[in-house]
This record gives structure tokens, C-alpha cells and sequence, in this order.
């Protein structure tokens, strides 16, 4: 009984680089959270990294380690399913049969078609304009209720929720209509070396993200050559987006309201707060990168989990898939 009250919760992230601080602050904090209420699922998005080119390899390497990075983060596999999205060919799947519904117009719309499309001129591909109705079939195979992610995810939650609205009505109540959760701070952390940017971890310039494997000399550095203005003063105003954005990840790893962080540097400029950010970040990433080391060199362990998360999510995708499949008027074999 106790288990139908459960939330479903469902979200990824791709691997298409090592996670940053933005990944973690946005997105994977918030999911160890909800691991002992609800019912989780969390996917390694592999077919979506895909729609920018990547190098065979480094792929397969990166899988891997972002699934050890979600395990070093605090996601435990006794308490929520860990699986890697093409090990269930159900969201492929289901993503053509939505695909079939979903507008050009609507998909037109999408920033991260257009951001992606402008950073990529030379490969804006089919898979990365159809990006967001796979996300809507990795959610909506799940009958998820919850998805955490960070901000810039709102507009592709909201696509989600509009193809499961229309597949409903046109053949009858199928899929849950999910929520986003968006967290009250760190939702959208900004690159250090631009702080009009979202901190991404493709991005050409280093120093404009923290990665979760930065040594702690790498993190020092980087936030002390983080852009910030021509005043002194630690507090959050217009104009002033770098210092805000530094004093959010100083918030998010020390707990610490922005008035008590204003305290704290009254009158002593930003060298001294640049070394406190790095120092709390630096001291927050030490212990997830120990246990990430560990985790590296037993990839049979790795390799368990994904193959039993793969059996959990492959059974509960099949199940939706069939009754879409019945729905459209498939014929059932
Ligand atoms: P890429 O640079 O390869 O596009 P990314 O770093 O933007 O990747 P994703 O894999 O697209 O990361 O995102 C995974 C999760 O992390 C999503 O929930 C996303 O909203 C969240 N996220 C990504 N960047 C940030 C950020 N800067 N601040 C907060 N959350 C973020
Ligand atoms: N598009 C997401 C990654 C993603 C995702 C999902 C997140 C793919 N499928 C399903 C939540 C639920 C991104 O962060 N770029």
C-alpha cells in the first residue's frame, strides 16, 4: 500500500563531458534528496549525447563515469534504479511514436535547438532538432510524476507536458503529465568566466566551468580568475551577476543565506571571498572524488548496476510501450 503513495522521479544527465559544479548544484544534489519518499529512476542519457559529435571512446569512458559520478554523489542502487538509456530500446521507440505528434513549429521554438544549432553550425542534425521529444519518452515511459533539473530544462519539461496532454487526449488517458522541480537555489549556475552563460561542461573554455574532478589547486585558480566587476563589495545587484553567481555556490556548499555571506565579507573585497568560494567547493568536491577513484577501478561493480538497472527500467518501459503500441492500433503479436 505504502508504495503507491511514492512519487515517481525520473532524470539524467548525458555524458557528454565530466559533470561540473552546475550539474551537481542544478540537478543531482536535489536527486539523493528524494531518494528515501520516492520511487526513483536516474539514466545515464547516452542517446542524447549523441546529437553533438562525439569521439567513440572517450563515449564509452564517459558513461562509465558518469554513472560512477552519481554513485560518488550519494545515489544509492538499494534505494533507486541506475540505468543507461540505450540499454532499453523502449525510449528510442516510443520517441518515434511521439515524434509523430510533436510540431515542427513546437520543436522550432526550443533555445537549446537554437543555442546548440548556433555553437554547432557545421552538424545541426535531426537528432538534436527531435532532442526534446526523447526527453518527453524517457519521462513519460516511466509514468513520472517529478522530474529535478536544472532551470534550463523548464522549456523541455514543457514539451513533455504538452505531448503527454495531447497524446491523452487524442487516444485516451496513457501518461502521467509530470512536473518539473526546479531547486530554490542553484538552478542555474552561471560559467566563471562569463557569467551571462549558463556553466556547462561542453564548453570550449575551461575556466568557465568547475568540473566535480577538478584537484583542488584547478578549483583555486579558476575561481580566482573569475569575472566579476569593478567594485568591491560582496553583495548581490544588477550589473553584479559574477559575484551573485559565486555567492550562490558559496551558498549552496556552505548553507549560508546571502545576508550572512554579505556579513561575512563586509569590507574585505573580492580576493578574499574568490579564495572562501574555492575553498568550499574545493572541500566539498574532496570526499565525492575519493569515493569516484574507487568506484573507477572496479568496473565489474559498475557494470552490475547498470545491467540490473537496465532489467528494472526494461520492464516497466516495455509495459508502457505495449499499451502505446495498442493504442495507436499497432497490430499485437
Ligand atoms: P552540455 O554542455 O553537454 O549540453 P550540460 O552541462 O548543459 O551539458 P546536461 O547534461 O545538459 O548538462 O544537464 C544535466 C542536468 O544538469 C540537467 O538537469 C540540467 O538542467 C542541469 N544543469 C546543467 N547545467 C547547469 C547549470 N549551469 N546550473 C544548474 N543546473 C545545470
Ligand atoms: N535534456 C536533459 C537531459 C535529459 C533529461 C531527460 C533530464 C535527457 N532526458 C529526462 C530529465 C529527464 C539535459 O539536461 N540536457
Amino acid at each position: 500500500m505504502e508504495n503507491e503513495k511514492k512519487k515517481r522521479i525520473f532524470s539524467g544527465v548525458q555524458p557528454s563531458g565530466i559533470l561540473t559544479i552546475g550539474n551537481y548544484l542544478g540537478a543531482i544534489k536535489n536527486w539523493v534528496d528524494f531518494q528515501d519518499e520516492n520511487d526513483c529512476i536516474f539514466c545515464v542519457v547516452d542517446l542524447h549525447a549523441i546529437t553533438v559529435h562525439q569521439v567513440p571512446a572517450d563515449l564509452r569512458r564517459r558513461t562509465y563515469e558518469t554513472l560512477a559520478i552519481y554513485l560518488a554523489c550519494g545515489i544509492d542502487p538499494a534505494k533507486s534504479t541506475i540505468f543507461v538509456q540505450s540499454h532499453v530500446p523502449a525510449h528510442a521507440e516510443l520517441a518515434w511514436v511521439l515524434g509523430c505528434s510533436t510540431m515542427f513549429g513546437e520543436l522550432s521554438r526550443m533555445t537549446q535547438f537554437k543555442d546548440k544549432s548556433a555553437r554547432n553550425a557545421g552538424n545541426v542534425n535531426a537528432g538534436l532538432f527531435t532532442y526534446p521529444v526523447l526527453m518527453a519518452a524517457d519521462i513519460l515511459l516511466y509514468g513520472t510524476d517529478l522530474v529535478p533539473v536544472g532551470k534550463d530544462q523548464q522549456q523541455h519539461i514543457e514539451i513533455a507536458r504538452d505531448i503527454a496532454i495531447r497524446f491523452n487526449q487524442t487516444y485516451s488517458d496513457t501518461f502521467v503529465v509530470p512536473e518539473g522541480f526546479f531547486p530554490k537555489s542553484g538552478a542555474k549556475i552561471m560559467s566563471l568566466a562569463d557569467p551571462t552563460k549558463k556553466m556547462s561542461k561542453s564548453d570550449a573554455n575551461q575556466n568557465g566551468f568547475i568540473s566535480l574532478l577538478d584537484d583542488r589547486d584547478t578549483v583555486m585558480r579558476k575561481f580566482r580568475r573569475a569575472v566579476t566587476d569593478s567594485e568591491t563589495e560582496v553583495r548581490r545587484a544588477p550589473g553584479k551577476e559574477g559575484v551573485g553567481n559565486l555567492m550562490t555556490i558559496y551558498s549552496c556548499f556552505t548553507g549560508k543565506t546571502d545576508a550572512e555571506i554579505e556579513e561575512e565579507f563586509r569590507g574585505l573585497g573580492y580576493g578574499e571571498f574568490k579564495e572562501a568560494v574555492g575553498a568550499a567547493a574545493a572541500d566539498g568536491l574532496a570526499p565525492l572524488q575519493a569515493r569516484f577513484k574507487e568506484l573507477m577501478a572496479d568496473k565489474s561493480y559498475l557494470e552490475g548496476i547498470m545491467k540490473e538497472g537496465a532489467e528494472h527500467a526494461n520492464h516497466i518501459a516495455r509495459k508502457t510501450l505495449s499499451k502505446v503500441y495498442r493504442k495507436v492500433g499497432f497490430v499485437g503479436l
